[in-house]
């Protein structure tokens, strides 16, 4: 970094342990804490009655190699490593919330087979210890060494702030060493296939001051597309391959020309956003404007015209890839649940850089419907692949329809998505909240006790996503800072009961306020119908229904045919009763509509009877809990 770097950053972000959450928030946090990271260790075990997935299993192994003993294969993905990282990372934020030894001592145990799996050199992954020890950094197109080690980097950052645990640290602090030394210092050339270490190292360097970290940050960022060859270059020298991947796809690997000059998002789509809030990142520590404003092109590329209206990403299967502008199919999308989660990060260090209300927007829009509907409500399903259409028969079965599962696996062969999901949800508290000399941000409504690091604190009550009424009470604050979403329509505030004007700017509404004052917030989260852009062709004529953040969706469990109905859009949306398969609070929207009665022959020059008809719709995260139904988000219109 060079000295005349200012720091641009807008404000701090709060630790995971200054949010204590209770509410909807709560519920998640729990269910994250009680099964998903309990379940997820079994899985990571091998543990009987699960998938197996060899995580343990490898580290193990990779011990065994280094000590010349006697040793099982490499099981799994080039990247199984990264399991383990993204797992003790949401054991970390969950111990930070909620103290638990067992799970604690089963966090060091695994940290102890990690640090023994470390090559005396700091090199540190499995894969490459085991066996092909002379394959280390050759394919860095596909191998997944850097992405692995990015996630152990944020793991031992995560666990060591949650227990002021080393040994992970120290570990990684020796593998950042290591790929310091062939990246920098010994000038090898090569940046990574799938981004991710270059936010992780973001980390470490808040964290440990370490300035190895922050230059091989901006080192990975900045070389990055500035020989478009390079991997046509590294594939033509050592000529091995895992999954046959084009190294002249520049697009995929977002490296077709150097970052600074990329417009559009193109390519993998978790590898394109882990890469961009990389590059927020650096930009708000570093005080970089041309770099944030690369990230402002690349966010208005994805929010204006390839995200899904559940803020999904990535809508093609064909490399789990952006796809071009407007092309957001409903039935074949990927929207990978990973996409979603980096559209969070992305969006997260956005805001960093400035402050304005579409970057919590967009968290929320990822986060309610996306990321959550991810997640089984028993946390031990997983849906990777998040369509906003699934007909049975079809999904999952057409040639063109084989990624969009109608049922959520218990686990997967490339388990990416689950332990993301996990390190997400407990760590939410770090998006909602933040602070800046005496302000405190909310930018999303997440019912709980904060304590801030700078002594001040505050506490939000809210029903929130099914009740727009959020409340504060707060001390040691002397500016509220709200987020104002742009699909409430009006928006009231009152202090301790009387209404107040506050000041708005960018989509923020700045409230002065003192201690013991109480806050209420009522957004206008009517429920709403929703109309594409023409331009989105698959759905042009359809629409969707919402409220507040919530996109909702129709699903067989509740209807005759969604596929054969159409809702009418002119009538009133009103509450329906709730359904006792659905968690206590979700609300379901009824409306009218009609439904085309069936039509035995393939074509007909009958025009459809069509009948009246009642529809319901639940919160399309929670699609997928009652059976294997159709469930449809874009809707036709009567
Ligand atoms: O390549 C590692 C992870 O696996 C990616 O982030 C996901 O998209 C999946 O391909
Ligand atoms: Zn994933």
């Amino acid at each position: 970094m060079t000295q005349e770097m200012i720091v641009l950053k807008t404000m701090n972000s709060i630790p995971v342990s200054a949010y204590k959450s209770n509410g909807f928030i709560g519920s998640y946090q729990e269910l994250v804490r009680r099964e998903m990271i309990p379940y997820q260790h079994r899985v990571m075990r091998d543990e009987a009655g699960t998938e197996k997935s060899g995580v343990f299993s490898n580290f193990i192994n990779a011990g065994k190699a280094l000590r010349g003993e006697e040793h099982g294969d490499f099981y799994g993905m080039v990247f199984q490593d990264s399991d383990a990282g993204k797992w003790l990372e949401a054991v970390a934020y969950s111990l930070a919330a909620t103290p638990d030894e067992t799970l604690e001592k089963q966090a060091d145990e695994l940290i102890d087979l990690i640090a023994a799996a470390q090559d005396a050199d700091g090199y540190l992954d499995t894969r490459f210890t085991i066996s092909d020890r002379d394959k280390r950094w050759t394919n860095l197109l596909e191998a997944h060494e850097l992405y692995c080690a990015g996630h152990l980097i944020e793991a031992a950052c995560a666990y060591f702030e949650a227990t002021g645990k080393r040994r992970l640290l120290d570990v990684m602090l020796r593998c950042v060493g290591h790929i310091y030394r062939r990246f920098i210092k010994d000038g090898k050339p090569g940046f990574p296939g799938h981004p991710e270490i270059e936010l992780a190292l973001m980390k470490m360097y808040r964290i440990t001051s370490d300035s190895r970290c922050l230059e091989l940050a901006e080192h990975f960022i900045n070389i990055r597309g500035q020989d478009p060859d390079f991997y046509k270059k590294e594939k033509a020298a050592y000529n091995w391959t895992v999954w046959g991947n084009d190294a002249s796809d520049y697009n995929y690997q977002q490296s077709s020309q150097p970052v600074r000059r990329q417009t559009e998002a193109v390519g993998h789509a978790v590898r394109a956003v882990y890469l961009y809030t990389g590059m927020a990142d650096l930009a708000s520590e570093t005080g970089d404007k041309e770099l944030f404003k690369a990230c402002r092109r690349l966010w208005d590329s994805i929010v204006n015209r390839k995200l899904y209206i559940t803020g999904g990403i990535g809508s093609t299967v064909h490399g789990e890839a952006f796809s071009v502008d407007y092309d957001l199919p409903p039935d074949t999308a990927y929207s990978e649940t990973c996409a979603a989660i980096g559209l969070m990060f992305f969006a997260y260090r956005m805001l960093e850089n400035e402050v304005s209300g579409e970057y919590g927007d967009v968290m929320e829009q990822a986060f309610y419907n996306t990321i959550l509907a991810g997640i089984q409500l028993d946390g031990r399903g997983f849906f990777y692949v998040n369509p906003l259409e699934a007909v049975p028969g079809i999904s999952g079965a057409a040639p063109t329809h084989r990624h969009t599962l109608i049922k959520r696996p218990g686990w997967y062969a490339c388990a990416c998505c689950p332990p993301n999901a996990a390190r997400l949800i407990s760590s939410i508290g770090k998006y909602a909240y933040a602070e800046n000399g005496d302000t405190v941000y909310c930018h999303l409504y997440a019912s709980g006790d904060v304590t801030f690091e700078s002594g001040a604190r505050l506490c939000c009550k809210t029903d929130y996503p099914y009740d727009f009424t959020v409340s504060y009470k707060v001390s040691g604050i002397k500016t509220l800072s709200l987020r104002i979403p742009h699909w409430s329509k009006k928006t009231e505030f009152f202090i301790n009961g009387e209404p107040v004007s506050p000041v708005i700017k960018n989509g923020y509404a700045y409230i002065p306020v003192s201690d013991e004052d109480e806050i209420r917030l009522v957004l206008d989260g009517t429920p709403r119908f929703v109309f594409p852009s023409e331009r989105i062709h698959s759905v042009s004529a359809k629409t969707a229904l919402c409220m507040g953040p919530l996109v909702y969706c129709f699903e067989g469990a509740d209807n005759s045919d969604v596929i054969s109905s159409c809702v009418d859009t002119k009538a009133e949306i009103s509450q329906a009763v709730p359904d006792k398969k659905l968690p206590n609070g979700v609300i379901r929207l009824a409306v009218k509509g009609y439904i085309r009665e069936h039509q035995e022959r393939l074509y007909s020059c009958e025009p459809p009877r069509m009948k009246h008809c009642d529809l319901i719709a639940i919160p399309y995260s929670l699609w997928g809990n009652r059976g294997e139904n159709a469930m449809r988000v874009w809707m036709d219109r009567a």
